[in-house]
């Protein structure tokens, strides 16, 4: 049998053809069918182009309705679908394509021109614009006859190659199975109820597992419509929550949603269900929001690597700081750092199995079986503690990643660079409590200069030719010294105690 994930999509395609599928800010609306006829025409101009089963494609494009398309026809083609996020820089484009090899790139018109240089060091693959603003490619794609031949795979193929940041500085690719899709978009469907009378409101990028997995999927799966918003703006969502059932986000857009004073319970008369992930949601805002709208938020857990691990119940007590329980046919466990695995109520390393876990790190074995047990269990990284029910409460990760308003930031890449800077000796790069982003990068910096330091601007101009701007620190801090311990590491515990409060100081 054919297990190609797109099958199910397909079938839902027929069966909803007249059902609206998506609405975009303007009104313009899209059919089920109108996507499906657009899937199968960018199936056609992928073929044509000689692209099969297991050929990779990168897209760093805006989000659009042909961006969807495009992946959907991925799907449908077996061809492998490698989102990246629009804020790269031309240096870590070098990586990603140094890194997939793939045959076709598609840019949005300003990533063209900021990577111009760059491509011309890869003359033999064809790069594209996809952009609302530029319609050539879109134009030619309507103009294609539709290519309805769903490609034979096996579940274990690969469906998209998902980047997380590495502790060493470097990016690993997730390798997302088309049976990772399926089994964890239908446990959605499941514990959140979804059903064809659904709208929801999706404002997160298409670049991560957040936008592009869980909120497509659930509503592909169930004929259900999408009010689609090319980015976050609070304003923008306000006017159409009323329309809308069920809404997700990371913890920053409901922040962002409770500062304006006309969001309130008749903005929310018609939701059913605010879903937050991506981040930890603080206990303020989640008690916050429910005086504000009567809404309990849902938090949920999830990682690249796994797509959706744990989720509050639909139907039943959400609690504040906990991220629920197992979805359907997942198994967790916490363990101490030899693998010994704890009972409930003690602290240790998150580690889960089941269908939804990605099947390893392109191109990278050893890393992969550093990061699984013997018995198939996945490391999750992530500190929290199970209790006598089988609740999940996360208490930080066991690297020093960060959080700031849903992307993961690892320190080492950005202290990599700042190491490098002349006027600096060594750097220590953490995150900081943030009301807005949830935590925000803080570099703290040791000079090799009596005076005339360089300056913070400086500074960011230099790490803005390698890394994206969200990965770049709010603030710069020089010290004489950093904290170590008697083995000479440098001790981050003591700095983010030490700069907890520092962006409630400046407000
Ligand atoms: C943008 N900026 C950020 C930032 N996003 N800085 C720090 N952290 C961020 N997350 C900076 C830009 O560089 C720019 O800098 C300025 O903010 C304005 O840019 P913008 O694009 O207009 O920002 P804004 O719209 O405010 O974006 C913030 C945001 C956005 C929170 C709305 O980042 C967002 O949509 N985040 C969602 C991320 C997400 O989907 N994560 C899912 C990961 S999947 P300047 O100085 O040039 O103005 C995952 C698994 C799971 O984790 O379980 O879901």
């Amino acid at each position: 049998m054919n297990q190609n994930f797109y099958r199910i999509l397909d079938d839902n395609f027929d069966k909803y053809s007249d059902n609206i599928l998506i609405e975009e800010e303007s009104g313009e609306k899209w059919k089920y069918n109108d996507i499906k006829k657009l899937t199968a025409q960018f199936s056609t101009f992928l073929r044509n182009l000689g692209l099969k089963k297991g050929s990779r494609i990168i897209v760093q494009a805006e989000k659009s309705v042909h961006s969807v398309a495009l992946y959907l026809s991925c799907l449908k083609t077996g061809i492998i679908y490698i989102p990246l996020n629009t804020a790269y820089t031309s240096n870590e484009m070098s990586y990603f394509i140094n890194n997939i090899e793939p045959q076709l790139i598609f840019l949005s018109i300003n990533k063209i021109e900021e990577h111009k240089d760059l491509l011309l060091d890869f003359p033999k693959i064809k790069t594209f614009i996809l952009d609302i603003g530029n319609t050539e490619l879109t134009d030619e794609i309507s103009e294609l006859k539709e290519d309805n031949n769903i490609e034979e795979l096996d579940e274990n193929d690969i469906a998209s190659i998902i980047f997380t940041s590495g502790t060493t500085g470097r990016s690993k690719g997730a390798m997302i199975t088309h049976k990772n899709l399926e089994s964890n978009g239908n446990a959605l469907v499941s514990i959140w109820g979804f059903n064809e009378s659904d709208i929801l409101l999706h404002a997160l990028p298409i670049f991560h597992v957040h936008g592009l997995f869980v909120a497509l999927h659930t509503i592909l799966l169930t004929g259900a419509k999408i009010i689609f918003f090319q980015k976050f703006s609070p304003n923008a969502l306000i006017r159409r929550l009323p329309d809308a059932t069920v809404m997700m986000g990371v913890p920053t857009y409901y922040r962002r949603l409770l500062s304006k004073d006309n969001f309130n319970k008749s903005t929310c008369k018609n939701i059913r269900l605010f879903i937050s992930g991506s981040a930890p949601l603080t206990d303020n805002v989640f008690l916050e929001f429910k005086k504000r709208t009567d809404h309990n938020i849902l938090e949920r857990y999830g990682m690249s690597e796994t797509g959706m691990i744990t989720s509050n119940p639909l139907n039943g007590d959400r609690i504040a700081g906990t991220v629920g329980f197992a979805l359907p046919n997942i198994d967790i466990r916490v363990s101490d750092e030899t693998g010994e695995i704890l009972t409930a109520d003690s602290r240790g390393v998150v580690e889960v199995r089941g269908p939804n876990v990605f099947s390893g790190y392109w191109r990278s074995e050893e890393k992969t079986k550093k990061e699984f047990r013997l018995d198939g269990f996945f490391i999750t990284g992530d500190i929290g503690k199970l209790d006598y029910e089988g609740r999940l409460t996360l208490f930080g990760r066991s690297t020093d990643m960060l959080i700031s308003g849903g992307y993961n930031i690892y320190p080492k890449e950005i202290e990599l660079i700042l190491d490098e800077i002349e006027d600096i000796q060594e750097s220590a790069v953490i995150g900081c409590p943030h009301d807005d982003l949830g935590e925000a990068v803080v570099a703290i910096l040791i000079s090799n200069k009596a005076k005339d330091i360089i300056s913070d601007d400086s500074i960011e101009e230099i790490l803005l030719k390698s890394i994206a701007k969200f990965k770049c620190p709010a603030r710069y801090i020089w010290l004489d010294e950093l904290p170590r311990n008697a083995m000479g590491k440098v001790q981050k515990k003591v700095l983010k105690e030490k700069y907890n409060k520092i962006f409630k100081e400046i407000k």
